[in-house]
């Protein structure tokens, strides 16, 4: 009996310790060996997403799983810095490509965007994983004082998400 429940003990510690994967979470692990070759960019639908002091403008975003998108974040505040931030949205989505302030950067993962006063960023992305994503300012304050919005990656016609 004391054993049991030393084996017990010492696996909830073993849980505790043990940093879940992507995949345990539900997560596909996102790659760019994921995209599908058949993807053409230039056939890429261009989103723009406004950041002011404080807004997002639009505030309810809608894409679809699989297809290629230019999301453009154009923070137009001439004397605050803004950011888009939410994980799961993030992880919901495979990064081709970013642009920022016209430099190119390939990279796959990224958890969250900072645009500094005028700031202009476009992301050639796809979205992987569909649902309804609470996206958010977090810089202090920003968010209670409504910079906030939904971004939603709506499942295939075939209703695979
Ligand atoms: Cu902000």
């Amino acid at each position: 009996m004391a054993n049991t429940a030393l084996k017990r003990t010492l696996l909830a510690f073993i849980m505790i310790l043990s940093t879940p994967s992507y995949a345990e979470m539900g997560y596909e692990d996102p790659s760019l060996d994921w995209l599908p070759a058949e993807i053409d960019w230039d056939q890429a639908q261009t989103v723009l997403i406004v950041l002011d002091d404080n807004i997002f403008n639009p505030d309810d975003v809608y894409l679809k799983i699989n297809q290629p998108y230019k999301l453009i974040l154009d923070n137009i505040s001439s004397r605050v810095t803004h950011d888009l931030v939410d994980i799961d949205f993030f992880h919901g989505i495979v990064v081709h490509e970013i642009t920022v302030d016209g430099t190119t950067i390939s990279t796959p993962h990224i958890h969250s965007i900072q645009l500094s006063p005028n700031g202009k960023v476009a992301m050639y992305l796809v979205p992987i994983i569909a649902g309804e994503y609470e996206v958010f300012c977090s810089i202090p304050g920003h968010r209670e004082d409504g910079m906030e919005g939904y971004i939603t990656i709506e499942p295939d016609a075939a209703g695979i998400p």
